[in-house]
């Protein structure tokens, strides 16, 4: 099918195949929501957040809406058609028969919410009570796509109860330490329990016929069995990574950039027996250059690993944020021209490159990149 950008489609079946029609967030009225559970888990202990909520300061969220805008008006110049979020208003509850908590988030990571495979998206149960009704963020794209594109299956995976039942109370403590943290995430004892099928879109990589899902904070094994449930056509693959005391999200974490080539932390590698499907393939697991940073922006959730959080436009060129040079020297070494987009200061926002984009059109069809199961 060929791609024209006064029609929509949807269709996306990796990550790396050339990208033309493509959302981005925005930082408006970004909280930082109240304590809770899930979330409290994530805050490292040393965090600056810790103990802080409301809504981010104007000034910095400003600034991140001039990045976000500045990637969004470069992705266009290139050619990609770019949507954008319709922010509701965070400094509202979040309210169910099950659960109160006195803020919402926001919609800069679009990539936590929307699963798009093939002609589907799929908005994820998400984990966290503040981040419950954000794909109301998303509904008028996806109503329009829906409208546009007979082909579009607009899915929604179950709403979770979001208890106390789903969260272990072993992690509401903020003085773990890290040390047992690795323990605990080495044993897969994770703050979510399994209660009920959990997910965020960000836990997932679309491999052509294959999906990788992290286990961890934000998607336990439920929600990976119900996503295998739900791709019948697919082959679903869990995996973990025991070096990292607060996982969530894998795109810190394990990185593809193209056919055969995967970025992997060094501080949080993929254990031997979930390598063999990559080396049954010939698929080269590479050590990420190291950040170029030693601590996150303040009031940041993620880690300096952010640096490994690229956007592949497509299998020759990689967007890497401009002060990562050791990531962008690394993927240039290796082949790929890097597009440098500035976008730190909007980290605590929700994440880097990746996190701020969700998919909705990339080019080519669903192949099977490891034959060899
Ligand atoms: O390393 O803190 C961040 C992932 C954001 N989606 C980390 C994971």
């Amino acid at each position: 099918m060929v791609w024209s950008a006064d029609k929509t489609q949807v269709q996306s079946w990796n990550e790396w195949d050339p990208l033309r029609h493509v959302i981005v967030g925005r930082a408006d009225d970004c909280h930082i929501p109240p304590p809770e559970p899930a979330l409290d888990a994530k805050v490292p202990e040393d965090s600056d957040m810790r103990g802080q909520w409301g809504r981010r300061p104007q000034e910095t969220i400003d600034r991140a809406n001039e990045l976000l805008d500045n990637f969004a008006a470069m992705l266009a110049k290139r050619g990609l058609r770019v949507d954008r979020p319709t922010p509701t208003d965070f400094s509202k509850p979040a309210t169910t028969p099950d659960f109160r908590t006195d803020s919402q988030f926001g919609c800069m990571p679009p990539r936590d919410v929307l699963l798009t495979v093939g002609h589907e998206i799929l908005e994820a149960t998400m984990s966290y009570r503040c981040r419950w009704f954000e794909y109301l963020c998303y509904r008028p794209l996806m109503q329009q796509y829906w409208e546009e594109d007979q082909s579009f299956r607009h899915e929604a995976a179950p709403k979770p109860r979001l208890t106390d039942r789903d969260y272990h109370p072993d992690y509401l403590s903020d003085k773990i330490g890290v040390e047992k943290r690795l323990k605990w995430a080495e044993e897969k004892f994770f703050v979510t329990t399994e209660e009920e099928p959990l997910f965020d879109a960000a836990d997932i990589l679309r491999m052509g016929r294959d999906l990788v899902v992290q286990q961890g904070f934000t998607t336990n094994l439920k929600g990976i069995e119900w996503l295998r449930r739900h791709f019948p056509d697919h082959r679903v693959h869990a995996v973990n990574f025991p070096g990292d005391p607060y996982p969530i999200h894998i795109d810190a974490t394990f990185t593809p950039i193209k056919p055969g080539l995967i970025l992997n932390n060094p501080h949080r590698r993929l254990p031997p027996e979930q390598r063999a499907m990559f080396e049954r393939n010939d698929w080269q697991i590479v050590d990420s250059a190291q950040p170029a940073h030693n601590a996150p922006p303040p009031l940041c959730y993620s880690s300096t690993w952010l640096s490994m959080n690229v956007l592949v436009l497509d299998p020759k060129t990689v967007c890497v944020e401009a002060s990562e040079v050791w990531q962008a020297e690394q993927l240039d070494k290796l082949g790929m021209n890097v597009i440098p987009v500035e976008l730190r200061d909007a980290y605590a926002f929700g994440g880097g490159l990746h996190c701020c984009t969700a998919d909705v059109y990339r080019e080519g069809d669903c192949q099977d990149y490891f034959p060899n199961q």
